[in-house]
């Protein structure tokens, strides 16, 4: 696979300051002195950002956020823009994981706009879909994971899009302990790329990074990435210790 490959981090609303510092620092010794194979990135709550940005070696280790406004600036309470996530030194965010869709009702549209925020700001976005079991039941997988990108990222223009790196996650397999089985993920990816390629051309799909996400861990990350189409993984409670965080990249 000449694509890049990547094994990103999702700690999600996990680890104090203090512990998520400790974390990061942790990660970063045991990649410098054991160079991965990969690119890695760990996502972070906001507040680790600016912290943790200072530990890592970018080079080895990237930085990314878990999310950020789908405004640019102003009187939203409580919100964090991608300007903001650009400042602290963090490279990447995680936008429209099944998550934030789920619990805190982003719709496509919203999406849109944090995508285009994001990109506007210089930041590279991890995109996520993935459909729920009841569509999986349905046979309506292919169709769901399509529309998800038309109406959030399609809209990119093809220099916009070399920042794109996406990550299919199907919704039963997150959290849960079900993993996809790697035919089903490598399935998915597949096609994935085919709506890539018929929206920016094969050679921009080729070129594009997708990743699997689901109950990833160091025991069923080899059968996952050698798959042709699966160009790594997004990695959630196996992120949180650096021995299983590690165990995954060295799958590659
Ligand atoms: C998981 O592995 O469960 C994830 O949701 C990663 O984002």
């Amino acid at each position: 696979k000449m694509r890049k490959k990547i094994v990103a981090g999702n700690w999600k609303m996990n680890m104090n300051l203090q512990d998520g510092v400790a974390l990061a620092k942790e990660i970063n010794e045991a990649l410098v002195a054991d160079k991965p194979n990969c690119g890695v990135v760990i996502c972070t709550p906001f507040i680790h950002l600016a912290s943790v940005a200072q530990v890592l070696d970018q080079n080895v280790v990237g930085l990314g956020a878990e999310d950020c406004a789908d405004k640019e600036k102003g009187a939203f309470t409580g919100e964090v823009s991608a300007e903001m996530v650009k400042s602290t030194g963090a490279q990447y965010v995680i936008l429209g994981h099944s998550e934030r869709r789920q619990y805190y009702g982003e719709t496509a549209e919203i999406l849109k706009d944090k995508v285009q925020l994001a990109l506007k700001n210089g930041l590279k976005v991890i995109f996520c879909c993935g459909e729920t079991l009841e569509e999986r039941e349905g046979n309506k997988q292919n169709e769901v994971v399509k529309a998800e990108l038309a109406d959030s990222v399609f809209n990119l223009s093809a220099e916009e899009w070399k920042n794109i790196i996406l990550a299919y996650e199907p919704i039963w397999a997150i959290g849960t302990g079900k993993t996809a089985t790697s035919d089903q993920a490598e399935e998915m990816l597949a096609y994935i790329r085919s709506t890539v390629a018929e929206k920016y051309g094969k050679e921009a799909a080729e070129d594009t990074t997708i990743l699997y996400g689901g109950s990833c861990k160091a025991s069923n990350a080899p059968e996952l990435f050698s798959k042709p189409n699966i160009d790594g993984g997004l990695i959630g409670g196996a992120s949180l210790k650096a021995a299983d965080f590690k165990g995954i990249i060295d799958a590659w």
